[in-house]
């Protein structure tokens, strides 16, 4: 406890509140005062304390920090911020579940959020990735019907295994991810005991204009830890705010996550004819491929002051690249570099890049102006270009957009397929070779398990259709676990 004099209390305007306790009437007893500014202002602004939750990414928790280069990277990429080693840029982290909304346990079975802000001098870098390098669709057409199959139905108010399993069985595609999730990597036992990945395939520059594929893996150094299904389901009720607590314990006892960067780099030209779609989201780069380097390094070592205005309003956008950085023609990223900002202008406000936890701290130079709640302002600069008063101009020298050859007409189409493409194999290579024996066991479990509670026979049987193909035994044994005889066929 301090012994220090405690501030007075004011209200918002700064005027003094006679109290804190009583409202203005007349009289002990008598009818409340309309002209009770201060009781007024208390009750209209507690209505307001709101901003819409995330629609997916509700829950979560954040914390800053700083990334620092480790290796010269100036070969690949010309981003002011990784052109020196040494070199460390302040950082903020959200981690998150997807599918629960703000009130739900931090322990759920669900894949994790892994948002990372990097302020960096030429602009804020964004890359908010997740705990797996993968997605369970490579179509951003899909993701709302995706997301609304694992939320709650719109008769019952409640979620459904049924559900998830009606989408996942008819949509191949997401076998992959189906089974991370499914595996003890879906209930990691604490935010710091998970990897983060970009997952999409990203673009660098380097100064002479030579274009890389590049994909980010941050490994924890505090070594991967998993929750059974049956202590995640435990600490649910048992702590619901389980890894935020634990992250803010950490950090405030000076015990600082950190992760390890490696990047896996792939020549521009190799795309083309590369085995599997370097692309497509629902695919990985295997390593012996492209083998992992390691860049750079990754800190928190501060907790928010206040986690409404420091995590809650947080924004993050795929759309925020620096320069050296550049999208790639991975569909999931496009659409996804409309949809955040759009979401920030919706839930949080038109000019949430100005608010402290969102502002660059590179300087801004921008002609947008006015609207609710603009802060940051520029004086007596012109608010058009061109002009002849000095006002902002544009920077020519960044005019080379990272780009690559779309040639062709527009069309709605799946991935071209390369030479390996499919939507088993991989997953496939994953359960029988990187996946230890507990690993597969705990996996079979955790699916029969789920697909146990309320999934409907036909379901069960054309999801079973899907991981026979992944891998007989696997097949074989998720049947036995359901009680379920050899599949009846089902159209493919
Ligand atoms: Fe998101 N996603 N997403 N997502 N996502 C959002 O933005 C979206 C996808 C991810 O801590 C939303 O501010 C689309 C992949 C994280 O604040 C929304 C598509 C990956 C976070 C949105 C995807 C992610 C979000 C919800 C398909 C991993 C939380 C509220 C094209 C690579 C960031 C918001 C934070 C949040 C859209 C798919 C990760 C609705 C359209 C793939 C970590 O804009």
């Amino acid at each position: 406890m301090s012994d220090q004099l405690p501030p007075r209390t004011t209200n918002d305007a700064g005027i003094p509140a006679p109290s804190d306790e009583y409202s203005l009437s007349v009289g002990p007893d008598g009818p409340l005062l309309l002209h009770d500014h201060y009781l007024i202002q208390k009750m209209a602004q507690f209505n307001r304390e709101r901003v819409p939750e995330r629609v997916v990414h509700a829950k979560g928790s954040g914390a800053f920090g700083y990334f620092e280069v480790t290796a010269d990277v100036t070969p690949w990429t010309s981003a002011a911020f990784l052109s020196a080693v040494g070199k460390r840029t302040p950082v903020l982290a959200r981690f998150s579940t997807v599918a629960g909304e703000q009130g739900f346990a931090d322990t759920v079975r669900d894949p994790r959020g892994f948002a990372l802000k990097f302020y960096t001098e030429t602009g804020n870098y964004d890359l908010v990735g997740n705990n797996t390098p993968i997605f369970f669709v490579r179509d951003p057409s899909k993701f709302q019907d995706f997301i609304r199959s694992q939320k709650r139905m719109g008769d019952t108010g409640m979620r459904s295994n049924n559900a998830q399993w009606d989408f996942w069985s008819l949509s191949p595609e997401a076998i992959h991810q189906v089974t991370v999730l499914m595996s003890d990597r879906g209930t990691p036992r604490t935010y710091r005991h998970m990897n983060g990945y970009g997952s999409h395939t990203f673009m660098w520059v380097n100064a002479g204009g030579e274009r890389f594929w590049v994909k980010y893996h941050f490994k924890t150094e505090q070594g991967i830890q998993n929750f059974t299904d049956a202590e995640a389901a435990a600490m649910a009720s048992q702590d619901p705010d389980y890894h935020r607590r634990d992250l803010r314990e950490a950090i405030a006892q000076n015990d600082f996550p950190a992760w390890r960067l490696e990047m896996q780099i792939m020549p521009f030209a190799d795309a083309a004819n590369y085995r599997f779609n370097p692309f497509d989201l629902t695919k990985v780069w295997p390593h012996a491929d492209y083998p992992p380097v390691t860049v750079g390094r990754l800190v928190l070592d501060r907790n928010p002051a206040n986690f409404f205005a420091e995590i809650e309003q947080a924004s993050f956008e795929p759309s925020n690249m620096v320069p050296g950085i550049g999208p790639s023609p991975d569909k999931m990223l496009l659409g996804r570099m409309f949809s955040y900002p759009d979401a920030h202008r919706y839930r949080i406000g038109t000019n949430y890049l100005q608010l402290p936890v969102n502002r660059p701290q590179a300087p801004v130079h921008t002609y947008t102006k006015d609207g609710a709640m603009r802060y940051e302002h520029s004086g007596d600069q012109p608010v058009y270009a061109p002009n002849s008063y000095g006002g902002p101009q544009a920077a020519p020298e960044y005019a080379a957009e990272p780009t690559w050859s779309a040639d062709g007409e527009f069309v709605r189409s799946a991935y071209q397929l390369h030479a390996e493409d499919d939507d088993f194999g991989q997953v496939g290579t994953l359960y029988r070779t990187t996946f230890s024996a507990t690993d597969r066991e705990h996996l079979i479990s955790n699916i029969v398990g789920h697909m146990s509670q309320g999934v409907e026979r036909p379901i069960q049987e054309r999801a079973l259709t899907l991981w026979r193909k992944v891998d007989a035994d696997l097949g074989e044994r998720i049947a036995q676990g359901l009680g379920l005889a050899a599949p009846s066929p089902v159209a493919d």
